[in-house]
């Protein structure tokens, strides 16, 4: 599934499982959110290993800037994606097992020396920030993004000011 791509997607979003769409979610709605082209699609990386293959060595030929890779359990997909392309991939661990994230996170987090994931916290925080890490990047060479980041900072900030205590 492709949005917003009169120029194609400079995003990826990918899963390795339907059911992980509820927290990889966080993380199509910050792209849409600064109206970045992504795609968003379900690659496993033990079910659809050729799939996986695929994907990675298409990624920079087909414009992408960066992988948003979230997967649960003994998470394999985000560094058998990085392992396969230079695109750079934000590994989002799912909590989806007994382990409840630890063991993705771990997964993901622990890639020997050499091929680099950049990992996010578990779950839809983490999601959301691997989305908004994307955002940053691309806006190191959008002007329009970056004015939009900073827009959107000031923002939060504003939320936070405003709050008021039920004392
Ligand atoms: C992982 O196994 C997926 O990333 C998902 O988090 C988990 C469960 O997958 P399903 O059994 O719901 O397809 O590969």
């Amino acid at each position: 599934m492709s949005e917003s791509t009169a120029i194609g997607p400079l995003v990826g979003v990918v899963m390795g499982s339907k059911s992980d769409y509820e927290v990889m979610v966080a993380a199509v709605e910050m792209l849409r959110e600064f109206g970045v082209p992504h795609e968003v699609q379900v690659v496993s990386a033990h079910r659809t290993p050729d799939l996986l293959f695929a994907y990675a060595a298409s990624a920079a030929g087909r414009g992408l800037r960066a992988i948003v890779a979230g997967a649960g359990g003994a998470a394999h997909l985000p560094g058998m994606l990085a392992a396969k392309t230079l695109v750079p991939v934000l590994g989002v661990p799912v909590p989806a097992t007994a382990l409840q994230g630890m063991d993705s996170l771990l997964s993901i987090v622990q890639m020997p020396k050499g091929i680099p994931v950049a990992t996010f916290a578990i779950g839809r925080p983490g999601a959301a920030n691997a989305g908004l890490f994307a955002v940053q990047m691309l806006a190191a060479t959008d002007a329009g993004l970056a004015e939009k980041l900073t827009a959107w900072r000031a923002a939060r900030t504003a939320e936070v000011l405003s709050q008021e205590l039920p004392l």
